[in-house]
């Protein structure tokens, strides 16, 4: 088969199928075009269905990115003080034998001192989890427990609809009704936006749930702005009127959920006229919302981030997650839930990651409180049950042995970590051995003692799957990499053979890695060909075109029902059926911290960042301007703060500073500070990261940056 354009070859000008390696749902098709070996445009693929040939703000400049006279170029040890950022050029051999000899040490010992952290810097199979998880099992390494984004609304998730699998985004444009919550689709998620204005041409009302009208909310035709962390009650209050009102899908919920007359019960705790009240929503709105929501159909709700990072994030996106099984939204294809489609890949995760290389069953740390972990503290949450009742218990153990060694890859942790103060304080332990293997000399990179630097996207190989879409994709390597930047995978090889690893695995290339990613025999990867996908940059999973996951049931639960009550939550000690756990810092939950902080603070993305990746880079810094803080005109008076005021944003834990925007975009009682700022290019070397707290959320262990009280004060 041929395809227009593909990896095509005319005098000294080519074009090459890549994919886009950003934390977004979108994971776009790129092409990128490359002249006598130097990449000179990167675009969207205009065949592939859901990138549709545009790219976002950010990845439409990404030569912007891979040819920064800012890039990391070679191998660096540290010579000045931990944080100054002062560093000598090494050869790449120096750097590698000096980790090899450092980790030698220190494994043996307690191999478990040494500590990998990465994220998603990029999102590739290959480089993000394959080469570099090998080599710390094989180590012995600490385990990482991967929570600072997503783990709460997947928990929740998963033990209610049993796996990451959802609505399929290419089905929205035949919505009657999309509830957008609390996610920012235009700047997060933008690929969607087209579909969702589609549907509205069509006659859907789009709703934004939202405590901030954001750019997405300010383009629905409804905003509904719920005090933030409080969309648990909101949603029980929803399936209190859509049950009280013979607004269920009978048949629907006969068939396919579990629970339904507890559920019942349960949501006579939330009438709207209480809710009301929780929210800060007038009750007329949230009748009318219910009403509405269970009387038009196709139905779809786009659920996202927002509402995870409190600390009921778990159980809130548990919460929402039962609402289209109670009126059978799911039963059209344009219907239900999409939260992530990740768990619809199948990919071969053991045969990337090689858990079998475990030897030594490593203590597992909490990425969302390195700051705690650092500094020898091990955080975590259980559930424990009292009189009947189930309550949640959060810990603070000792962490033994301490954290002696640090690998961070792909993330930012000084930037993005909450509670910076204690990250910090962690970083600048004299008795640490930091590695940062990086593209630029981030705020983290500062703290290294040994600073590698790694490749761009076009400068290396991956496979990619997605979490808003349902297609594969693969980055051919478009160009060489520059200076001396080696991928991760290369370095974790390179760093195997000098540990003496001689496993076959150690050995293999990045394509070989790609290619067994797939390998596995999930019905979804079946009958798709590694050569077409390399080829053309892109397949679709094996799903049929008109995929509606959980129209008659199927639900990948213990029970194979939606699960209103959850045995799986039950023996974790925990409340099996849908609640209302409120935020741990706001003015209805903590009224004595309120009264020092009565403000709620929440960060979510700006629109030209991509959590602290482009943040270094001219375009968009000047596009973003300056750290702001959005703020209500009577929050602003209250405090004889005017527009473009600098303002300190405070609270125990630290302080960063922002120009004052008033308003009425913020509501009442909440600030906005659009992130994550680099913080040593900000006028005073913080950012909203020193206001955020470690506390992990009710299930999945996540962060909770948006659960924190702050006090403003004009500088
Ligand atoms: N441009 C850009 N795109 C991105 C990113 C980026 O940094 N920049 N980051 C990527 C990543 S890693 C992720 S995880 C996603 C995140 O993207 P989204 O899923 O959009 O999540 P957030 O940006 O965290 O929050 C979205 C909206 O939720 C609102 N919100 C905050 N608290 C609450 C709440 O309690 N309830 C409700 N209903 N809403 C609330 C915020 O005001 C915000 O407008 O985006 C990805 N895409
Ligand atoms: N206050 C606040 N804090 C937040 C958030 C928020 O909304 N508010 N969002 C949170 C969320 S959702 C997330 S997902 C996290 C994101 O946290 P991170 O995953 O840490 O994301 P980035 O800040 O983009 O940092 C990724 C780094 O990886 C580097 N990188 C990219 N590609 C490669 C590569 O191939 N190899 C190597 N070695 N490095 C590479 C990039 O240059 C970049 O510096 O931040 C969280 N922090
Ligand atoms: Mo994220």
């Amino acid at each position: 088969m041929q395809y227009e354009n593909v990896n095509e070859k005319t005098g000294g000008r080519r074009t090459i199928r890549g994919a886009c390696p950003h934390d977004c749902p979108d994971t776009c098709a790129l092409v990128v075009t490359v002249e006598d070996g130097r990449a000179v445009k990167v675009a969207g693929a205009e065949d592939h269905p859901t990138t549709n040939g545009f790219l976002c703000t950010k990845v439409n400049r990404y030569l912007e990115r891979t040819y920064s006279p800012q890039r990391v170029l070679f191998p660096m040890k540290r010579v000045g003080e931990k944080g100054k950022g002062i560093f000598e050029r090494i050869s790449w051999d120096e750097a590698l034998d000096t980790i090899a000899t450092k980790f030698a040490e220190i494994a043996a010992d307690d191999p478990q001192a040494i500590q990998p952290y990465s994220y998603a810097g990029t999102m590739g199979l290959v480089q993000g989890e394959s080469m570099d998880r090998r080599f710390f099992h094989k180590l012995g390494a600490s385990l990482l427990d991967r929570t600072i984004c997503a783990t709460a609304g997947a928990a929740g998730y998963k033990v209610t609809i049993g796996a990451s699998v959802g609505a399929d985004p290419e089905r929205f444009n035949d919505a009657r009704l999309i509830l957008i919550w609390g996610s920012n689709t235009l700047t997060s998620n933008v690929h969607l936006w087209p579909r969702i204005l589609e549907a509205k041409r069509k006659g859907a009302k789009i709703i934004a749930i939202d405590p901030y009208l954001s750019l997405t909310a300010e383009k629905c035709d409804q905003h509904i702005a719920p005090l933030p962390g409080t969309d648990g009650a909101l949603a029980l209050a929803m399936m209190n009127v859509i049950i009280s009102e013979g607004l269920v899908d009978r048949d629907y919920v006969e068939r396919y959920t579990l629970g339904f007359e507890l559920l019942r019960e349960r949501v006579l705790d939330y009438p709207p006229s209480r809710v009301a009240a929780m929210t800060g929503l007038g009750e007329d709105v949230i009748v009318t919302l219910a009403r509405e929501y269970a009387s038009t159909m196709p139905s779809v709700i786009r659920l996202n981030y927002g509402m995870q990072r409190h600390f009921g994030g778990g159980m809130a996106v548990r919460t929402v997650a039962c609402l289209p099984a109670l009126t059978g939204a799911w039963r059209d294809p344009a219907g239900g839930i999409l939260l992530s489609t990740s768990g619809t890949f199948g990919i071969n995760t053991a045969a990337l990651q090689r858990p079998d290389l475990i030897w030594n069953n490593p203590r597992t740390v909490n990425m969302s409180a390195i700051g705690d972990a650092l500094l020898g503290s091990h955080r975590s949450v259980r559930y424990e049950t009292v009189d009947g009742r189930s309550r949640i218990i959060e810990e603070l153990t000792p962490l033994s042995p301490p954290i002696r060694a640090l690998y961070v890859y792909n993330s930012n942790p000084v930037a993005v970590a909450p509670d910076s103060g204690k990250v910090i304080e962690g970083f600048k332990r004299e008795d640490l051995f930091t590695v940062v293997h990086e593209i630029f000399q981030t705020d983290t990179a500062d703290y290294a003692d040994i600073l590698l630097p790694a490749t761009t996207q076009l400068e290396q190989t991956d496979i990619h799957k997605a979490y808003g879409h349902l297609y594969l994709l693969y980055n051919n390597r478009a160009i060489d990499p520059i200076g001396e930047a080696k991928p991760n995978s290369e370095v974790f090889r390179l760093l195997a053979e000098r540990m003496g690893f001689d496993d076959p695995c150690f050995r293999e290339s990045d394509e070989d890695i790609a290619r067994s990613a797939i390998s596995g025999d999930h019905p979804h990867l079946q009958g798709i060909s590694f050569d077409e996908l390399k080829e053309r940059g892109w397949v679709r999973l094996n799903l049929p075109q008109t995929f509606a996951p959980f129209a008659e049931g199927n639900f990948y639960t213990p029970s194979g029902k939606c699960e209103f009550f959850s045995e799986t939550l039950a023996h974790q000690g925990a409340d099996p059926l849908p609640a209302y756990i409120p935020p741990k810092e706001s003015v209805a939950s903590a009224p004595e911290l309120a009264a020092k902080y009565p403000l709620a603070i929440i960060s979510p993305p700006a629109h030209n960042f991509l959590n602290s990746s482009f943040a270094n880079l001219p375009s968009f810094i000047h596009a973003e301007k300056e750290p702001r803080l959005d703020i209500h005109p009577e929050d602003a008076a209250d405090r004889e703060i005017r527009d473009g005021d600098r303002v300190r944003i405070f609270n125990d834990r630290g302080a960063f500073t922002a120009r004052a925007k008033v308003t009425e975009n913020a509501r009442p009682g909440v600030v906005v500070a659009l992130s994550v700022w680099w913080k040593k290019l900000t006028s005073d070397g913080t950012n909203a990261n020193d206001v955020t707290s470690q506390r992990l959320t009710d299930l999945g262990s996540a962060a909770t940056f948006y659960d924190a009280l702050v006090e403003v004060d004009r500088i």
